[in-house]
């Protein structure tokens, strides 16, 4: 399907050898920070999209930008990015909701990834070259699936009325360190995040549905291994390995992702292709609202497309995520917006004057900041006290706010 419009780049060329020449992140499997993406050439970047239903709040944007900052920090380092996103416009979620409200269920996706293909747009982040839907992808799904299926890692689970496919997650090699969790915890989680332990007729409580046969009043898609749909995880494993290959360098998503969708997919890839699914799984904190994880389903929402509608600067809003360290969880308030909001006319003022401070050191001081596991709060305390010094200080120095402006438009996706 078709992405979002790309953001004009200012091309950035400003060389401040000081600053560390590889990225490093927090990688979620070894617990540690790690070197992400290659010396030279393109990194292969997956990142987990939307399930099109109440897109987008402040949870789902706080993600997408993080992974924005990611690919642009990498194509600072002189990289070229391949950058592949899921839509999963097929899954008992959207169903439940579509039929909640009286609502068809391809036009709930279609608005709602209308909605956050905009919101995308607005906060200036960079679109995938691989926007994918789950629909879309259905013969892809099927093809793995029968890649799967000689190895004899996906079987019919022992139900005569709905022997729908399931794939042997615990007999996977590695199975369990993406993360890193016991197998009573990993029960635990599996139920809480859609998963189905309980089912009779499964080998092991942990193994995931692969294809679920049609039921009345479902869609479904005619396959050789029967009328059905795809579950969740393979969707995302069929969609990475078909855009980007395996062993590709991030695979990433919220921290609510980690366990159990990109373990499963981890395992799926691994027997499949018998190489690692990503390299680096790296995952984005969560943001909350009165107290709680802001979720669809519990309804506790602020949408970046109500804010903008209230007349709040997209630009803003972006700051506003960026205040907070990706892998930190935390909850909005309507500070967030108010500290953001002065922030950025802060900035927009130094632009606009000669500058007290080089650029140089304020720049090299950013990127490093920013290649030590993204922290994006101290690359905007660099920016704040070099914005500081313009505005109450002032200097003769004219090349200097461009410099600060380009490197804020092209890094942390800012426009002043
Ligand atoms: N379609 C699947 C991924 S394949 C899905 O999880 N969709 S989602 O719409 O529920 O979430 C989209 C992305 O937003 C995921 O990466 C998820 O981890 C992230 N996300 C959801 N809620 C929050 C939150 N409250 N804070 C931060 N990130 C969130
Ligand atoms: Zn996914």
């Amino acid at each position: 399907m078709k992405a979002w419009s790309a953001p004009v780049v200012p091309q950035f060329r400003f060389e401040t050898p000081s600053a560390p020449g590889r990225l490093r992140v927090h990688d979620t499997a070894r617990s540690r920070l790690v070197e992400t993406g290659p010396e030279q050439g393109t990194a292969r970047l997956y990142v987990c999209g939307i399930t099109p239903y109440d897109a987008t709040h402040l949870g789902h944007a706080n993600t997408y930008v993080t992974f924005d900052l990611l690919n642009r920090v990498w194509r600072d380092l002189g990289l070229e990015v391949h950058y592949a996103q899921n839509v999963t416009d097929i899954d008992d979620p959207l169903l439940e909701r579509a039929q909640a409200t009286g609502q068809d269920w391809t036009e709930l996706a279609e608005d709602q990834t209308e909605l956050f293909r905009s919101d995308m747009e607005a906060l200036r982040v960079l679109p995938p070259q691989d926007y994918v839907g789950a629909v879309e992808s259905i013969p892809e799904v099927v093809a793995l699936l029968e890649r799967m299926k000689p190895t004899g890692t996906i079987y019919q689970v022992d139900d005569p009325a709905h022997p729908d496919w399931y794939f042997t997650t615990s007999e996977a090699p590695g199975f369990g360190q993406v993360g890193g969790l016991s197998e009573q915890e990993m029960i635990a989680r599996f139920s809480e995040m859609g998963g189905d332990p309980e089912r009779p007729g499964k080998r092991h409580p942990l193994d995931c549905l692969v294809w679920r046969l049609e039921r009345e009043g479902e869609p479904a898609w005619d396959s050789s291994l029967g009328r059905g749909r795809p579950g969740w995880h393979i969707e995302c494993t069929a969609i990475a390995l078909d855009h980007l290959g395996a062993a590709f360098d991030v695979q990433g998503g919220g921290s609510d992702l980690a366990f159990p969708h990109h373990e499963m997919c981890a395992a799926e890839a691994t027997v499949a292709t018998g190489k690692p699914f990503a390299e680096v799984y790296m995952h984005s904190g969560m943001v909350a609202l009165d107290g709680e994880k802001m979720s669809k389903s519990k309804g506790n929402l602020e949408l970046v497309s109500r804010l903008r509608r209230k007349g709040h600067d997209p630009m803003a809003i972006r700051l506003a995520l960026l205040a907070h360290h990706y892998r930190s969880d935390w909850e909005w308030s309507g500070d967030d917006m108010t500290r953001a909001e002065t922030r950025l006319a802060h900035w927009r003022e130094a632009v606009q004057q000669g500058a007290a401070l080089d650029a140089t050191q304020v720049i090299a001081d950013a990127r490093a900041a920013l290649r030590t596991d993204l922290d994006a709060p101290s690359a905007l305390g660099l920016i704040d006290a070099w914005a500081q010094a313009s505005v109450t200080v002032g200097g003769d120095d004219t090349a200097a706010p461009g410099l600060v402006r380009d490197f804020v438009d092209a890094v942390l996706g800012v426009a002043l």
